[in-house]
């Protein structure tokens, strides 16, 4: 172990001083001391939203409405640090490669926009007009020969009227090749939920937050990925509300929370308890554990103990006596295996669920990042629909989106399925024939560039290589590409690999002042609660060349299409209100007068069908929906020999920005490289802690996935499990072990062998 790596366990709550000396420490490392005050703006009515998460911004902001992690994401971005073309000149490509991620975006903002010269391995400066011209005339001769072979990426913290024209784009070219960061994320929500509740997205607000009393939280680290929550939570948590968590993992968010704003939790070491129970299942096995609650509510129901919502369920809902019968075939001993919990634990939680008359449940990526993550999502449902609780104050669903505004930019039309937006609307509106065919999912994509067929890929910000499985095979075929075009704010390692014509085009954070022809111009953004708000940047651009990216979508579209009178792309740039106007046009339901609207304090709502009890699913009803297998894996779970890993975020990174090498609840500094694993494993294993072991994919297809170095860790993980960060486990993931029907890669439960020493595979 190296000097600066430590390891040892962290006994401080959430929150609290840590969190206050984490932000200090950061703004010194990030070199953006200056960036402090803006601080102060951060998710308020008049300011800006953060470009961290995805969590609402209430209507009534606290003085300070911005957590540790959120304060991380805008020094980040406001680093005083640039990216110069003198750091291009002296650095190759080749060289750059062997930088780590921190390294590579703490190298600073973008100034230039960039060409790669293969001749020499340099990215070097262009001026925009030369870059336009040559996308424009590459995207072109593409789009003659085959526009189905262009892929157009987006990951989720473009603005709505960014992605709403990047949609546009993607269709006027002649494709629906949109795949998002969603993806990789919440697409197994946006499948699950439509099949279950006939909306795509939760049906909860910050009102009905107010009035739970009870949460339940499954697979979602709220300390380190949305930490505003805490705050709701916290009020729970006093106003006497129970909060369960199933989680393989202790998350310290989820167990203790010191506000920081509460002077005198801060002096005098006052806590709130947060998880009232705690339950380390097995991973996948939520499944199980849910079936487990449920069969026991059925069971007390017919006891005589009135247990289930039978009047809701008559109503509202189909599928109830199928559901009834899966449940009373189901044994005990097979929920108890499955999850990993005792039936007296699990009838202990579903007491509690049964106690409480509103509830919401919550979840994140401990759901939706496996085989059955759609089936997971149905089970959730189903979970909260015996008892009612969808659709009423206090009461729903609750999935805690990732990127800022990924939930919104599939609502303005960023999506690869052509059903699920408005193309007849769109042909009228510009006046084209919109492409009928399904587009490519994330998944999709990589299939096609390993496999030669596609020739262009832009990417609307995101580090796409470094967030999807198959690491080696996809960075050995990337190159094969004619264009690879990426909109950025920072260098990452995807940034690494390009086309045989590759440009790296600099664009304005949402944080930074972007001024067009009438003036300084605002965007919009819908958070998770699918509140929709305005965002006002307030700081000088990083670089005097930076585009903003509607101007540079708008720049890109108008040099590879003909052009079209119907679609104003300069009248847009000009004043972003008429792109507001146009998005109003498209989905009046949702957007009409957004203009003015935009601007109510909290943002307004979408409209959610499910939340007013009107299905739109198939059976006009809300559904009961039955898994087809009790755990979400690929594994079955039964050769000791194979642990299930879990890729994971530290309390330091967004995603693949890696901000540092503190993950302070985890009481790991210094490195990334570990892996955790439970002691009696080591034990039975031989395995010494510290010592490096490896781990290769179990998926035993042929295709050879291993990665060595990775420090064993004794960690509070269920038997037969593991966890090593996310990205740099990504090459461990096989491509095709991804959800069902959602294609969201299973990152929370990937088949490995422990690679040991002694040569010896465990
Ligand atoms: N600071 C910060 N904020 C972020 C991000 C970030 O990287 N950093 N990323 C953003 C993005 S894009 C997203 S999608 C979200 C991600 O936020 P989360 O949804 O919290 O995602 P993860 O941290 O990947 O994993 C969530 C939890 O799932 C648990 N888990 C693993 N397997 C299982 C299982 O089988 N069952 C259950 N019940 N739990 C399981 C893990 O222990 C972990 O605590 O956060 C967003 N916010
Ligand atoms: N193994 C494993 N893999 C995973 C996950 C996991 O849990 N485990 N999580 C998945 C999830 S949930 C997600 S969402 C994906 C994330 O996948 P992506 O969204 O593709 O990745 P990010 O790391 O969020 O992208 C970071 C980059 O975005 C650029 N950027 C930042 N701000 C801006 C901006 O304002 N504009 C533009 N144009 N660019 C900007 C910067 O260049 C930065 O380097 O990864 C997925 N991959
Ligand atoms: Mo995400």
């Amino acid at each position: 172990m190296t000097e600066k790596e430590k390891i040892e366990p962290y006994d401080g709550p959430a929150g609290g001083w840590g969190s206050l000396n984490s932000v200090r420490r950061h703004a010194l490392e990030a070199n953006a001391v200056s960036a402090v005050p803006t601080l102060l703006k951060q998710n308020k009515p008049d300011g800006f939203a953060c470009v961290s998460c995805a969590w609402a911004k209430p209507a009534h902001p606290r003085p300070a409405e911005f957590c540790e992690n959120g304060a991380k994401a805008t020094f980040w971005e406001l680093t005083g640090d640039r990216a110069t073309p003198t750091f291009f000149a002296q650095h190759t490509i080749q060289e750059l490669r062997s930088w780590s991620d921190h390294a590579l975006e703490k190298s600073g903002r973008l100034t230039h926009p960039m060409r790669y010269n293969s001749l020499t391995d340099h990215y070097e400066a262009v001026d925009w007009e030369t870059a336009f011209a040559e996308i424009g005339s590459e995207l072109a001769l593409i789009r003659q020969n085959d526009p189905k072979r262009a892929i157009f990426y987006t990951s989720g913290r473009a603005s709505l009227e960014t992605s709403y024209m990047y949609a546009l784009f993607a269709r006027l070219y002649g494709n629906n090749n949109l795949p998002d960061s969603s993806n990789m994320c919440h697409e197994s929500t946006s499948v699950g939920l439509l099949d279950s509740i006939g909306v795509p997205v939760g049906t909860v607000t910050l009102d009905h937050f107010e009035k739970a009393d009870a949460l339940f939280f499954f697979g979602q680290n709220v300390g380190s990925n949305s930490p505003r929550m805490l705050h709701q939570l916290k009020e729970a948590s006093d106003r006497g509300a129970a909060i369960v968590t199933f989680n393989p993992l202790r998350e310290r968010g989820l167990e203790r929370f010191t506000d920081p704003q509460n002077p005198v939790q801060m002096l005098t070491g006052g806590e709130t308890i947060i998880s009232r129970a705690y339950y380390q299942l097995r991973p996948g096995g939520d499944i199980a554990a849910i079936s487990g609650m449920c069969k026991w509510l059925l069971d007390q129901d017919r006891q005589g103990k009135p247990t289930l919502d039978q009047a809701f369920i008559n109503e509202h809902c189909h599928g109830f006596e199928e559901f009834v019968r899966f449940l009373d075939d189901l044994a005990w001993t097979e929920i108890e295996q499955e999850s990993g919990l005792s039936k007296t634990q699990i009838e202990e939680a579903a007491a509690i669920y049964a106690n409480a008359r509103r509830v919401i449940a919550i979840y994140g990526m401990g759901i939706t990042q496996h085989k059955l993550g759609v089936q997971s999502v149905h089970m959730l449902v189903n979970f909260l629909l015996m008892r009612g609780n969808i659709g009423r104050e206090g009461a729903g669903i609750c999935p805690v989106r990732g990127h800022s505004n990924v939930q919104g930019q599939r609502t303005v039309g960023i999506s690869e399925k052509p059903e699920l937006v408005p193309l007849d609307k769109l042909a009228d509106q510009f006046d084209f024939a919109p492409p009928r065919e399904q587009g490519t999912t994330t998944i999709e994509a990589c299939e096609r560039i390993i496999d030669g067929e596609v020739d262009a890929f832009v990417g609307l910000g995101g580090n796409f290589l470094r967030a999807v499985p198959e690491r080696e095979l996809m960075e050995a075929n990337w190159p094969r590409m004619r264009l690879s075009v990426q909109i950025a704010t920072k260098l990452n390692r995807g940034h690494l690999f390009t086309g045989e014509v590759g440009y790296l085009l600099p664009c304005l954070g949402r944080i930074e002042i972007d001024r067009q022809a009438s003036g300084p111009q605002v965007v919009t953004i819908e958070d998770s609660t699918s509140m929709i708000h305005v965002s006002k940047p307030m700081r000088e651009p990083a670089s005097e060349h930076l585009l903003s990216e509607p101007k540079i979508v708008a720049e890109i579209a108008k040099a590879c299409l003909p052009p079209n009178q119907s679609v104003p792309w300069d009248d847009w740039i000009a004043d972003y209100g008429r792109i507001r106007d146009a998005i109003a046009q498209t989905y009046p339901a949702i957007f009409h007068d957004f203009n003015q609207r935009m601007h109510q304090p909290g943002g307004f709502r979408k409209p959610i069908a499910a939340d007013e009890r009107k299905w739109n699913t198939q059976s006009g009803k809300a559904n009961f929906l039955i898994p087809s297998a009790l755990h979400a894996s690929f594994d079955d779970g039964r050769d000791p020999n194979i642990f299930r890993l879990i890729t994971l975020r530290s309390n330091d990174q967004f995603n693949t920005t890696v901000y540092g090498y503190r993950d302070r609840f985890r009481g790991i500094e210094g490195t990334r490289m570990v892996v955790f694993l439970n002691g009696e494993d080591m034990a039975r294993l031989g395995i010494a802690e510290g010592e490096l072991i490896g781990m290769e994919s179990a998926a035993d297809d042929g295709v050879e996935r291993r990665m060595r170095g990775f420090r064993a860790t004794r960690y509070n993980i269920p038997r037969g499990s593991c966890g090593a960060y996310y990205p740099e486990a990504n090459a461990l993931i096989p491509l095709w072990q991804h959800a069902e029907r959602s294609q969201v890669p299973a990152a929370k439960s990937v088949p490995v062998r422990l690679l040991l020493r002694n040569g010896a595979t465990a």
